[in-house]
């Protein structure tokens, strides 16, 4: 069992989640300053920037061992897109150990603030 931060599009309600379906909702947390998102178009991206002092709102996850692989396998871990690694959380207030995907590529230049919301796909 893996606690799982996450940002994008596997959130309640937005287009992926049906790939957390069956795991187990901890509830909503924020990342610790230090993180950012970007628009990657249909999806965001998480990357680590020590200029910030915002974080990154999110959800916790409890998720098994098997539905984390599937995950991996989605987010592109293998072609290196995003990378599964532990992340800072500043909520809720007791450290909770949790992974999340951040982004492994050029995110480009559109910083986004500090919740990204799903939208319909052009
Ligand atoms: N899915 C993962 C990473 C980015 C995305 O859209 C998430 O929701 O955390």
């Amino acid at each position: 069992m893996r606690t799982l931060f996450v940002y994008g599009t596997l959130k309640r309600g937005c287009r992926n989640h049906h790939h957390l379906a069956g795991q187990r909702f901890l509830g909503e947390a924020r990342t610790g300053p230090g993180y950012r998102l970007y628009d990657l178009g249909a999806y965001p991206g998480l990357v680590a920037d020590p200029s910030d002092t915002e974080g990154v709102t999110g959800e916790l996850w409890d998720v098994e061992p098997a539905a984390l692989a599937r995950l991996d396998e989605f987010e592109g871990v293998a072609e290196a897109l995003y990378r599964r690694v532990p992340v800072a959380l500043s909520a809720p207030a007791n450290p909770i150990e949790a992974d999340t995907y951040l982004y492994a590529r050029d995110p480009g230049s559109r910083p986004i603030g500090p919740t990204w919301h799903d939208h319909p796909l052009p």
